[in-house]
């Protein structure tokens, strides 16, 4: 047998405010444009509106673009309550230069695949 690489699973929160405030959305899976239809009338926008985050399980990608277009960084589980302070998306900690192109600004995010299993 050879490898068998399991899909990516994961939970991860975003939240509309710093410091895991606002409004916030769960996402279990890949999401190519954080504009979710529940129904035929409603659907939850959150793209370009992230400002902290909490995974809660998995390893995750986000990007500033729908489609998984231009990344920003990498998160494993933790929480992270300012976006633009995440060495992962980019901020080299001169607080004279804020990373502010991570605020408000995931429209994408995907999970990574699993460690493969090797039989
Ligand atoms: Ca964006």
């Amino acid at each position: 047998m050879g490898d068998f690489v399991r899909p990516g699973h994961g939970h991860v929160i975003l939240f509309q405010h710093q410091h895991l405030h606002g409004e916030h959305v769960h996402v279990f899976r890949d999401e190519q444009l954080l504009k979710i239809p529940l129904d035929g009338t409603f659907e939850i926008n959150f793209d370009n509106i992230t400002s902290s985050i909490v995974v809660l399980e998995g390893t995750w990608e986000f990007f500033k673009e729908n489609n998984f277009v231009d990344k920003l960084g990498e998160l494993g589980p933790g929480q992270y309550p300012d976006v633009t302070l995440l060495p992962e998306f980019g901020w080299k900690g001169d607080p004279s230069l804020p990373n502010g192109a991570a605020n408000d600004a995931i429209s994408s995010l995907k999970v990574k695949p699993c460690d493969p299993i090797t039989w």
